[in-house]
C-alpha cells in the first residue's frame, strides 16, 4: 500500500535504524542524514518516512508530506549555512534516480554548474 514500509528499501531500513545513516535532521515525518557519496561539500538526502517510490508519486498521493520535504531542505541549508544550494530529485533511471524511495538531495557549499550533467 502506498507510504507503507517496503521490506527492501534501503531508505526505509535507515528509517527504522536499520541501516545507519549520519542523521542531521529528523522530524515526525522526514529524515535528514548525509549522502555516503558526497558530490559537494554538503549533500544532504532529505526523506519522508513513509515510502513513495519517487518525487511524483509523493507530490501526486500526499502533497502535505511533499511540503513537509521541501520545508526540510531549507533547514538543512541553513544549518550549513549555505546562501546558496541546489535541490535535486532524480526522478527515473533515465535521471539517474537508482534509490527507489522519494528523496531532496540538498547540494552546496561549491559552485554549481548549469546545466547539470
Ligand atoms: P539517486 O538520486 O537515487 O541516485 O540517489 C541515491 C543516493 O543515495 C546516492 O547519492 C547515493 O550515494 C545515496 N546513498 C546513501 O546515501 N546511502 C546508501 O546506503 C546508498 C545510497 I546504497
Amino acid at each position: 500500500m502506498a507510504g507503507e514500509p517496503q521490506d527492501d528499501c534501503l531508505f526505509c531500513k535507515i528509517v527504522a535504524g536499520q541501516v545507519p545513516a549520519t542523521v542531521v535532521r529528523e522530524t515526525d515525518t522526514t529524515v535528514a542524514f548525509r549522502d555516503i557519496n558526497p558530490q559537494a561539500p554538503t549533500h544532504v538526502l532529505v526523506i519522508p518516512k513513509a515510502h513513495y517510490k519517487d518525487a511524483a508519486a509523493l507530490a501526486a498521493a500526499a502533497p502535505e508530506l511533499a511540503a513537509d520535504v521541501l520545508r526540510e531542505t531549507q533547514a538543512v541549508a541553513d544549518e550549513d549555512k549555505l546562501d546558496s544550494y541546489r535541490i535535486v530529485f532524480n526522478t527515473g533511471s533515465g535521471a539517474g534516480q537508482t534509490v527507489w524511495h522519494a528523496h531532496a538531495h540538498v547540494l552546496g557549499g561549491r559552485g554549481l554548474e548549469w546545466p547539470p550533467g
